[in-house]
């Protein structure tokens, strides 16, 4: 049914960028769930591929567009209907340790961001400022100054700008971000953002509250949720081992540190739920709220 009431809204999530910004590394490990050694020695991306991806039932169709020119002036030419119809958010990957490629790529996003305009002219546009790892520590936050500056739209639309690296959780919190846009267009997408909302109200113990896809990227997020990130994601790393060793039976973890208790357990057999509770809450109090969550989530979706 939400394939349905979603089946009309565009749903293309288009990576474009110059070759070698690290498009394709970026698509396989948020959304194929590819670890950071399996993208060392990816070749240049012939043309475009095309795959499709399910998200909290949103049908999405991932574009990931070659980078060389003799690709991307074809993809902002003669192709340009193709490629910039349906577009629900344009990710324009920006690699900041090359310097020489910058104007270049800012040449091409210019173009790009003209055929949005003209084909799908209610798409968001993210610029993701790639290969952070690269930079000087001293050197980072002025390089994001200078190439945000530099990346000003020409065109109404509005831009979005956020650094990035494989080699941290940028990657996985910021593509999330962005999915999180594109799936609460759905009805039952809200619903559940509202039950984790009123959840969060009525439980003050609880001070965040995240659903990850298998691959890592956060899908719901509710109060305080950046620390959960790292430790979901080395959860789910080990998460197949884990179930494999321990089939038939729901797998929960629980995760002190001082100050914080973290909860982690899958729901609807994919998707990991993960709730984070300042230590003042006692262990027994938070199982018993996050079991409780799971159950109202697993229903609603
Ligand atoms: N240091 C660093 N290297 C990256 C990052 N993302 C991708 N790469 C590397 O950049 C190279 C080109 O990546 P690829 O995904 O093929 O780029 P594409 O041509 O834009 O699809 C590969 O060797 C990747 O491992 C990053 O965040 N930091
Ligand atoms: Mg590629």
């Amino acid at each position: 049914m939400i394939t349905m009431e979603l089946s009309n809204q565009p749903n293309k999530v288009l990576f474009m960028g110059l070759g070698a910004s690290g498009k394709s590394s970026i698509r396989s490990i948020v959304f194929e769930g590819k670890s950071v050694n399996d993208v060392k020695d990816y070749h240049a991306t012939i043309n475009y591929t095309r795959s499709t991806k399910n998200i909290i039932d949103a049908p999405f169709q991932i574009f990931d567009c070659g980078g060389q020119e003799s690709f991307i002036s074809v993809f902002v030419g003669e192709q340009a209907e193709f490629i910039f119809s349906d577009v629900a958010v344009l990710i324009w990957v920006i690699d900041v340790s090359n310097f020489d490629a910058v104007s270049t790529s800012k040449f091409y996003f210019d173009l790009a961001l003209k055929k949005l305009a003209a084909y799908s002219e209610r798409a968001s546009v993210f610029c993701l400022l790639h290969k952070m790892d690269l930079l000087l520590p001293d050197m980072k936050n002025q390089v994001i100054e200078t190439v945000k500056v530099y990346f000003a739209p020409i065109s109404g639309l509005k831009v979005q700008y956020r650094p990035t690296s494989i080699y941290d959780q940028s990657i996985y919190s910021v593509v999330g971000e962005i999915i999180q846009t594109l799936i609460l267009q759905s009805s039952k997408a809200q619903t559940v953002s509202e039950a984790i909302e009123e959840f969060l109200k009525s439980n003050v113990e609880m001070s965040g509250i995240a659903v990850y896809t298998d691959e890592g990227l956060p899908v719901f997020e509710g109060g305080e949720t950046d620390r959960i990130i790292l430790p979901a994601n080395l959860w789910l790393a080990s998460y197949d081992r884990l179930s494999s060793e321990y089939q038939q039976e729901e797998i929960k973890t629980v995760l002190e540190t001082n100050n914080y208790i973290f909860v982690f357990h899958v729901i609807k057999s994919q998707l990991l739920l993960s709730g984070i509770a300042k230590k003042v809450a006692p262990l027994q109090y938070v199982l018993v709220k996050m079991e409780q969550l799971g159950e109202i989530l697993n229903q609603l979706l």
